[in-house]
């Protein structure tokens, strides 16, 4: 009665995961139908990325698949969105879908394709269902909307160095000496990369972490160096400066491969440990000692996270981090160099995917980050098709977001898998399936597996994959472009027609047939052993990364830097329905504050704090810690709002603020004031 399939894990996660899960008859509450759904899930033991463990949050996804309150059929708001509780009526699927056309129709012909935004992210990583489907906005001329929430500081930042976004494939990390885990939270956020840290420390690896706080992998690593937030740019350079006046340069690979030394060189003169020191909060030694473990180690590996990238310089401070392997050579030796993301090695042909060929060079854009400025009324938005994302929750400015949700001249849709507090403020809810539901095939940014996965699971109630509600629409409003009403197959066939050497051999069939399937790389794979595909065919380490203190300085009004990172039993706001993984994470989101500061505060630990930022305010219980640093508080994870004691998310905080490069978010970057709060929960 029981069977087992495996799937590709579809969040948005580096380790795109190789699952086992077991799939069983189950009768459901709802509908009364005995059904096969997914019951158990866990890692599969052949995949040598996954090496048979799933996370600890996706391990329930069985539970978040199964939830009593998941939409399974159209849902139409009939009370006003600006009461509190929403009230929904069930529809038919011909009706929702008609009316959505109808009002859509509305406002294409009266106020143009400018008045009608889709929005949305990667709460799957499926190239159909989270990317394809744009397919139909770009044949209805509706804005592009710049997908800058997450990557895009760090995209510009790797691009400007080295071209293409390669990595070190993650087996070979093994092969480090040292290992660097700089802004990233990997035991947490990369938790299949552990293996391969633990395998080189058997074999006399250190483990240097780089963070503003003492997470679980700075807990885990051999040493941490507690960097003020929005320095990283600063300890480069004063790193960069002890290798040029030491000799620990690889003088053959800068000659070779990288151009602009000289530049760097100048800027990096100034970095002294003492000013170093000075800058990031470490003191002096801390300084020489890193520099000499970076200097003198080979193979040095480097972990860059998108964490630091989340301040006002943050594009510039990893660009500044990334190029150290560069200097010392570390990308000719096996186990070395600097991975961020390994996206670029998945050369698909791309070139119709979301009808991409489409965008014509006047179509307006709207960056994702600025959601909160494009709800104003005045903005002229009058329809909003979210998918994929949950922006009531993880947009910066999340309160004005909000505010902008619930205008009663604002038609929202929002494709579903969950009652996510955007979805509670739709005027229409669309059931949708999930990955065991819907074929897809999926990339990774931490690995180079190709993931296909099949409709595996028959869809529960009337959930529907995004792409069959986008093609529904698309015949509705009289949309003709073909690449709007592909299949899977079809995309697939599509994205597979190029000669890249990367993709010899893969075939629809065979990805069909293995599943996963490694993408056609040289067993050592050395991207950048000798130059890199930028223009100059060169690692460019011009212009020579600077230091910049933030415009959002501390002051007596806003003393604290606020930092907003993942949880660890969390997957941004996936999982905020599950009660268990709440609950593992304390049940309600803390701020953690340094002694320091909850004394000049007059805070006490378990009491209700005020955090007060220059965009909004929250209140949340605080734990006084010295896994911090004075000057910065930390909340872990993007909690629902419905979770968190003032019903807010940690968004209402965050500012729209863009990086300084490609016009990313700044979470990190908040500045807030601590003050007690009343203690009672309302
Ligand atoms: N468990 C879990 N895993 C996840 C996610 C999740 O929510 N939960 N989310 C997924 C997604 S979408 C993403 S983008 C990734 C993100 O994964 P990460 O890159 O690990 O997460 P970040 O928010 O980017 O922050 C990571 C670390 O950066 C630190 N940091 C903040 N500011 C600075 C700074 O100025 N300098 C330095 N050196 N460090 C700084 C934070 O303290 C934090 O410990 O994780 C993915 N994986
Ligand atoms: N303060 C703060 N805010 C942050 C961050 C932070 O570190 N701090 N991290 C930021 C980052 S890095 C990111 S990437 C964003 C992520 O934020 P989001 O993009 O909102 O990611 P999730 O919160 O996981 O929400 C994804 C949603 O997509 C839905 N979904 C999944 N699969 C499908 C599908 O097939 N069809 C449809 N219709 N829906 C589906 C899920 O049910 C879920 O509700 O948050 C950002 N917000
Ligand atoms: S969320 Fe990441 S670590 Fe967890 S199962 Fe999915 S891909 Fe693997
Ligand atoms: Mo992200």
């Amino acid at each position: 009665m029981t069977r087992e399939v495996l799937l590709t894990c579809p969040l948005d996660c580096p380790d795109a995961c190789r699952l086992k899960i077991t799939v069983a008859p189950v009768e459901d509450a709802r509908t009364g139908q005995v059904a096969e759904r997914m019951v158990k899930l866990t890692g599969d033991a052949a995949h040598p990325i996954t090496r048979g463990f799933a996370c600890v949050k996706t391990v329930h996804y069985p539970a978040r698949a199964n939830h009593p309150e998941r939409p399974l059929y159209p849902m139409r708001r009939v009370n006003a969105k600006t009461e509190p509780e929403p009230v929904f009526e069930r529809v038919g699927w011909a009706e929702a879908l008609d009316d959505i056309a109808a009002r859509l129709r509305v406002l294409l012909d009266s106020r143009g394709p400018q008045s009608v935004l889709r929005y949305n992210y990667a709460g799957t990583m499926g190239l159909m269902e989270g990317t394809h489907v744009h397919a139909l906005f770009r044949a209805l001329g509706t804005p592009e909307l710049d997908e800058t929430i997450c990557a895009t500081a760090g995209t510009e930042a790797w691009s400007m160095g080295y071209g293409t976004r390669y990595s070190v494939d993650p087996p070979d990390v093994a092969h480090a000496r040292l290992i660097v885990l700089w802004g990233i939270n990997s035991l947490s956020t990369n938790s299949h990369l552990t293996p391969h840290l633990t395998a080189a420390r058997k074999s006399g690896a250190r483990i240097i972490c780089v963070d503003p706080y003492r997470n679980r992998t700075a807990a885990f690593a051999d040493e941490h160096l507690k960097i003020r937030p929005g320095t990283d740019a600063a300890l480069a350079l004063g790193v960069m400066h002890e290798l040029f006046a030491q000799g620990w340069t690889d003088e053959a690979y800068i000659a070779e491969a990288t151009t602009g030394v000289e530049e760097l060189r100048v800027a990096a003169a100034e970095w002294t440990p003492e000013r170093t020191a000075q800058v990031t909060g470490l003191d002096a030694g801390q300084v020489r000692a890193f520099a000499q473990a970076i200097g003198t180690t080979r193979p040095s590996y480097f972990r860059v996270g998108y964490g630091m990238t989340r301040h006002e310089s943050g594009g510039t401070n990893l660009r500044a981090v990334t190029l150290l392997p560069a200097l010392t050579g570390d990308w000719r030796l096996r186990g070395g160099g600097c991975s961020l993301s390994a996206s670029g090695a998945f050369k698909l042909n791309r070139s119709q995917l979301g009808a991409a060929h489409l965008i014509r060079p006047d179509t307006p854009h709207v960056n994702m980050n600025e959601l909160a400025g494009a709800l104003r009324p005045e903005a002229g938005l009058g329809a909003l098709v979210v998918y994929n994302t949950n922006p009531a929750v993880v947009a910066p400015d999340a309160g004005r977001v909000r505010a902008g949700l619930q205008r009663e001249d604002l038609f929202v849709v929002v494709l579903e898998q969950a009652m996510t507090e955007t979805a509670r403020l739709a005027d229409y809810v669309l059931p949708a399936t999930t990955f065991a539901e819907h074929a897809d095939l999926y990339t990774s940014y931490g690995h180079h597996f190709l993931g296909y996965n099949p409709a595996a699971l028959e869809a529960p109630g009337e959930a529907r994959p995004n792409s069959w509600v986008m093609q529904e629409l698309g015949q509705r409003l009289g949309v003709t472009e073909p690449s709007v009403y592909w299949t899977v197959d079809e995309l697939i066939t599509a994205l597979l027609e190029t000669d890249h050497p990367h993709l010899a051999g893969i075939t629809l069939e065979r990805l069909k047939a293995e599943g996963s399937v490694r993408l056609n790389l040289p067993e050592e794979f050395l991207p950048y052993a000798y130059g890199a595909e930028t223009p100059s065919g060169r690692v460019q380490f011009s212009p020579a990364p600077q230091h910049r203190e933030a415009l959002a300085t501390l002051n007596d009004e806003y003393p604290v830097r606020l930092l907003t990172p993942p949880a660890h039993h969390f997957l941004n706001s996936t999982y905020g329905v599950l009660d268990n993984l709440n609950r593992a994470e304390g049940s309600e989101p803390h701020v953690l504050v340094h002694p320091d500061d909850a004394a000049r505060s007059g805070l006490n630990d378990g009491t209700y704090a005020w955090l007060q930022s220059e965009v909004g305010q929250v209140r949340r219980r605080v734990k006084i810690t010295d896994v911090t640093q004075p000057g910065t508080a930390v909340v872990e994870g993007t909690w629902w709002g419905l979770s968190a004691p003032d019903g807010t998310s940690i968004n209402e905080l965050t500012a729209q603020t863009l990086t300084d490069l490609g016009a990313g978010s700044t979470f990190h970057n908040t500045r807030v004031r601590l003050s007690p709060a009343a203690q009672s929960s309302v």
